[in-house]
């Protein structure tokens, strides 16, 4: 599926988000996971900045994505800032830009979190309490394993297993911003959250 995906504004602080125009997904996990792959590889287009060095990303980058032919944007993205950084490993998640928990807490328009694991990391710690906190919450959304193409078959669906059961999750999605394998199922999940809400 092709889509046009523009910058919208980086924010700092609450009073920066932008206005909610459409549905909002959000992007969430540890630095260097492949938040910013995975959404150039959505949108085919190298529009968010990646890096090999983690803890680059330290405001939330908003894209507003439209399809060719429809009036308006009709979804928004989020890149959040990743966790799990800080070299102080204690609640780690805590320690999170303060405006994080504002804005999964109390951010109308968002419709649905992508949470990405890394295929070929043991399950972490910060992790677990992510995908905790996102269960508790009652947002929807949907957890990924990245960079898939850097495990074989095999390796992957086992990987995937000892995944999916240390985070109590029943599906994992694998994701290669690499290869694109995932690609087509995950913006299928993405337009099924969000058919209800679009403008
Ligand atoms: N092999 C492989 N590497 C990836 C993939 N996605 C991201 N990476 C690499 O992982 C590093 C971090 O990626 P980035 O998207 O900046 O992570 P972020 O910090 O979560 O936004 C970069 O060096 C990427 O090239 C993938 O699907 N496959
Ligand atoms: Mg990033």
């Amino acid at each position: 599926m092709r889509v046009i995906a523009k910058f919208v504004t980086s924010a700092t602080e609450v009073r920066q988000f932008p206005d909610a125009s459409a549905p909002e997904v959000a992007f969430l996990g540890r630095s260097n996971v492949g938040k910013s792959s995975l959404l150039n590889s959505l949108v085919g287009e190298k529009i968010a900045r990646t890096s090999s060095t983690p803890g680059r990303t330290r405001m939330i980058n908003f894209f507003e994505i439209r399809r060719p032919g429809k009036p308006g944007p009709e979804l928004l993205f989020a890149d959040l800032p990743g966790y799990g950084y800080a070299k102080a490993s204690r609640a780690e998640i805590s320690e999170w830009p303060k405006f994080i928990e504002p804005y999964l807490h109390e951010r109308a328009p968002l419709a649905l979190c992508i949470s990405l694991i890394d295929a070929h990391v043991p399950p972490q710690e910060n992790d677990k309490q992510m995908i905790e906190w996102l269960r508790q919450s009652g947002r929807p959304f949907v957890t990924i394993a990245t960079k898939a193409d850097r495990l074989s078959g095999n390796e992957l669906r086992n990987s995937l297993r000892r995944l999916e059961e240390a985070h109590g999750i029943e599906h994992l999605l694998p994701y290669s911003a690499r290869t694109g394998a995932g690609r087509d199922d995950l913006w299928r999940h993405i337009w099924e959250k969000v058919a209800h809400l679009r403008p």
